[in-house]
């Protein structure tokens, strides 16, 4: 299995960085390269840091760490939405290279500390030099041009944003987009060629992605009075659970690096108070996304609302009830479970195991739950689901999401964080 990841990670490299998949994904994508750095670490530790620098290089002036950055080697069409959509050549602050204008869940200070970790040595320490300021003005961005209510969390623009993109927790938010399947004629969706159409989001779903990057472009990507009207404003459990857990990171790489970790700790307690004044819904046990549109919070189940349990410093009663919601019959989280862990309420009657991230299983979610199970006392459960992960690429291989009852492969067959989470897992 071992084999089998290393030589995906190898065959998806790309001179400086690893793509997602060659051909549904070809370009470099955020939260992607973290996941792969992590993976990296455990076989080819100097990729690692390449992994990361070369993301990094492409942040804008403002901090924003973009969601894709461009190869311009490739043939225009290769990726839809391209460059042509994104326009960031036109935006002041903007890299050298084509970038898109969104960012994701900044899971890279993680990755950058769990890299140095596997290999703490000079070449390792370097790069974390290098990457620190780097990171730190990735949080300064979020933290200061993304906190739309003012309540210490970050504010998602676009479902891209959060990594989950079909997720029936932004159905209620998206609704509210005003946008028609048929404006898709237009254009030539590029994942449907590669994928089938009823694993992917839909053309209305399409429809709307590209209605919200046009009312961003159209502001110059800037995040001044968004609330007065951009048509998607959210605040994600997991992209906020990203944001503290980041701090917490970054404290301990300012050791590293002979700064003071006092205000990442600080900043790090105050993002976990806010995530419970914010998204903790006592009725459910769980974290809920906030649509900041209607200031309600949305009423669907997913596997987003337990990832707060990365943070280290939740506190003991939320964090139970997260492993209550965890193992419900909705997640299925056990020492010994009997199917993989979906990233939606399996018992929604709008359950789909099929369409991306609305019932598949995906090793990312996975691994960030597992990791907050052992953070909050869990080993045997975190046992459970590291099990239940391996044994999904062993019978499927690297797939990109696997069927939440049979585990069967499902999009891209050869995808890069699958081999370097399943890397990451298989060393612990
Ligand atoms: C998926 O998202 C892209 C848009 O960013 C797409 O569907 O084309 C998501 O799974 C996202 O989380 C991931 O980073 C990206 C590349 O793997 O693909």
């Amino acid at each position: 299995m071992r084999r089998l990841a290393v030589d995906t990670l190898d065959a998806n490299w790309e001179h400086d960085h690893t793509v997602p998949s060659r051909t549904l994904y070809p370009h470099q994508w955020s939260w992607d390269s973290a996941f792969i750095a992590i993976g990296l670490a455990q076989v080819r530790p100097e990729r690692a840091w390449r992994e990361l620098v070369s993301l990094f290089r492409a942040q804008w002036a403002d901090g924003r760490v973009p969601h894709i950055v461009f190869n311009p080697a490739l043939r225009v069409g290769a990726y839809f939405p391209g460059p042509e959509m994104w326009r960031s050549a036109d935006v002041p602050g903007a890299p050298t290279a084509d970038t898109s204008g969104l960012v994701q869940p900044p899971v890279h200070a993680l990755a950058a500390l769990l890299a140095y970790r596997r290999a703490p040595d000079s070449t390792g320490l370097a790069a974390l030099r290098r990457l620190y300021p780097a990171l730190v003005a990735q949080q300064r961005y979020l933290a200061d041009r993304r906190d739309v209510a003012g309540d210490g969390l970050v504010c998602i623009v676009h479902p891209w944003e959060s990594g989950l993109d079909n997720s029936p927790a932004w159905d209620e938010p998206m609704a509210a987009v005003p946008a028609e399947a048929a404006v898709m004629s237009a254009y030539r969706r590029h994942d449907t060629t590669h994928a089938d159409a009823a694993h992917r989001p839909t053309d209305l779903d399409y429809a709307r992605y590209l209605a919200i990057v046009a009312a961003y472009r159209d502001r110059c990507y800037s995040d001044r009075d968004l609330a007065a009207g951009h048509p998607f404003l959210v605040e994600c459990p997991l992209f906020n659970a990203a944001f503290g857990a980041a701090e917490h990171a970054l404290a301990e790489i300012a050791v590293l690096v002979g700064d003071d970790p006092g205000p990442h700790r600080a900043r790090a307690a105050r993002i976990t108070e806010a995530l419970l004044r914010r998204l903790y819904d006592p009725d459910t046990g769980t974290f809920q996304p906030r649509d900041l549109r209607t200031d309600r919070l949305v009423s669907a189940r997913t596997v987003l609302g337990l990832t707060p349990l990365i943070l280290p410093d939740l506190p003991t009663r939320q964090a139970d009830a997260l492993v209550v919601e965890a193992g419900s019959a909705r997640f299925g989280v056990a020492r010994r479970m009997d199917r993989p862990l979906p990233t939606y309420d399996r018992t929604a009657p709008d359950f789909e195991p099929l369409r991306y991230w609305r019932g598949p299983s995906w090793l990312n979610t996975g691994w960030l739950i597992r990791r907050g199970l052992l953070t909050h006392g869990h080993p045997e459960l975190a046992a459970g689901l590291r099990r239940s992960m391996i044994g999904l690429v062993a019978g499927a291989g690297c797939h990109e999401y696997f069927h939440p009852d049979t585990g069967a492969g499902l999009g891209s067959p050869a995808f890069s964080w699958t081999a370097a989470l399943l890397l990451d897992l298989l060393a612990a």
